[in-house]
């Protein structure tokens, strides 16, 4: 497909910011003008106090070109994963995240470093966003010795002890259990973080995903179960799998907070974390949030983009939806963005992604015998 039209960049890394070029236009939108922010030491990032317009809440003019930033750089870096996958660089199976960045890029600016993340397969976009090394991640997805895991994971198995992103797993469903391990962990360890673990819509007809909301209810956990609705399960629609489409309603029967939200929209999903993360942080109490959205790319390198289980018309509707296409919108009409600042962010975000892929090119296999190393774990102390 097509992506190259519409990119854009990702949120605020810690360590290494980007830019990038590129892009196109915009529908009416609010003013965005002179939010007053501050930050909240218990949060660790900006949050609301402001008058401006209730979609773009909580943001300076600054962070909000950091989110842009984020997103593209997302954007960029996973169509180069498209581009290394079809050379033949990256093996294995290999998800894309394109169409769904202002979850990942509005949850993880709402979160602290301390905090923990844990997702399913559809992971690089979301690491990126977390903070990790977006060398590190090409690299893994090279199979390199440089890679977070060492490069025995892969595309489906990201892992960064430094920013807490607990993976990356591969069977759905089964790292919501874990979600409510960590969330279990702070609570005996009398701490404040949050676990945020992010799954698909088709996860909460997998066993594992009930047996965690009730623990974690049951417990009073500080868990933020985010469920990325982008309507399929690989090729199977949620109506054909789903016998109430309404997914949030599973909330309700683990006497959970459930809120359903526009997850195009980066300062929606900001706004609904900020709630979740409250409740999380005083209340101990988990919440469930459907973040409605769409994927752009087959389900995998493998799968066809349209014109199998869903009509390229269908495909072209939900990409005038773009995250971040709606993003640019706003601030080139709050008067905040110009194009030539656009296309210098767009141009930061592919170097970065050509600087990862260079680094991850040029890294070396891991040895033979690091076959035996990462098996097991000594848990004697
Ligand atoms: C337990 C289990 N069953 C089946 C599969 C095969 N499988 C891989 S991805 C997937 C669909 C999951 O869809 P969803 O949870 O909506 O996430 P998305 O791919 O849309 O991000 C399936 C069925 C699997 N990995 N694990
Ligand atoms: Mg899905």
């Amino acid at each position: 497909m097509s992506t190259e039209a519409k990119r854009a960049p990702v949120q605020k890394r810690k360590e290494k910011p980007a830019s990038s070029d590129g892009q196109e236009n915009v529908p009416p939108t609010d003013d965005g003008n002179g939010p007053t922010t501050e930050k909240d030491p218990e949060m660790g990032t900006v949050i609301e106090k402001e008058s401006a317009p209730a979609n773009i809440a909580g943001t300076t003019p600054e962070l909000r070109r950091e989110l842009l930033h984020s997103m593209l750089l997302q954007r960029r870096f996973e169509e180069r994963c498209a581009e290394a996958y079809a050379l033949g660089k990256i093996g294995g199976f290999c998800h894309l995240y394109i169409g769904q960045e202002a979850i990942s890029t509005g949850v993880m600016s709402m979160i602290r470093p301390d905090d923990y993340v844990i997702t399913a397969y559809r992971d690089h976009a979301q690491a990126l966003a977390r903070g990790v090394s977006p060398r590190a991640i090409m690299a893994e997805l090279f199979g390199r010795d440089t890679g977070c895991s060492g490069g025995k994971g892969g595309s489906m198995h990201i892992f960064d002890a430094h920013t807490n992103f607990l993976g990356g797993h591969g069977i759905v469903g089964s790292h919501v259990p874990i979600a409510a391990g960590v969330g279990f962990a702070i609570k005996y360890r009398r701490g404040n973080q949050v676990c945020v673990c992010f799954f698909g819509e088709a996860a909460v007809n997998i066993g594992a995903f009930h047996e965690a909301l009730n623990m974690a209810s049951l417990w009073d956990l500080p868990v933020i179960f985010i469920m990325e609705n982008n309507r399929y399960g690989m090729g199977t629609a949620i109506s054909r799998s789903t016998a109430n489409e309404d997914a949030i309603v599973r909330a309700k029967g683990y006497r959970m907070e459930g809120e359903t939200v526009d997850g195009q929209d980066v300062f929606a999903v900001r706004e609904c974390m900020a709630r979740a993360i409250e409740r999380a942080r005083k209340e101990k109490r988990p919440t469930l949030i459907e973040m409605k959205t769409y994927r752009y790319m087959g389900h995998s390198m493998s799968d066809a983009v349209s014109g199998t289980y869903r009509t390229k018309d269908e495909l072209e509707e939900n990409m005038k939806r773009d995250p971040i296409l709606l993003l640019h919108n706003k601030m080139f009409e709050a008067g905040e963005l110009t194009e030539g600042e656009m296309h210098k962010l767009d141009d930061e975000a592919k170097a970065i992604a050509q600087d990862a892929w260079d680094y991850a090119d040029s890294s070396p296999e891991p040895a033979l015998e690091k076959l035996y190393t990462d098996v097991y774990t000594d848990t004697t102390s």
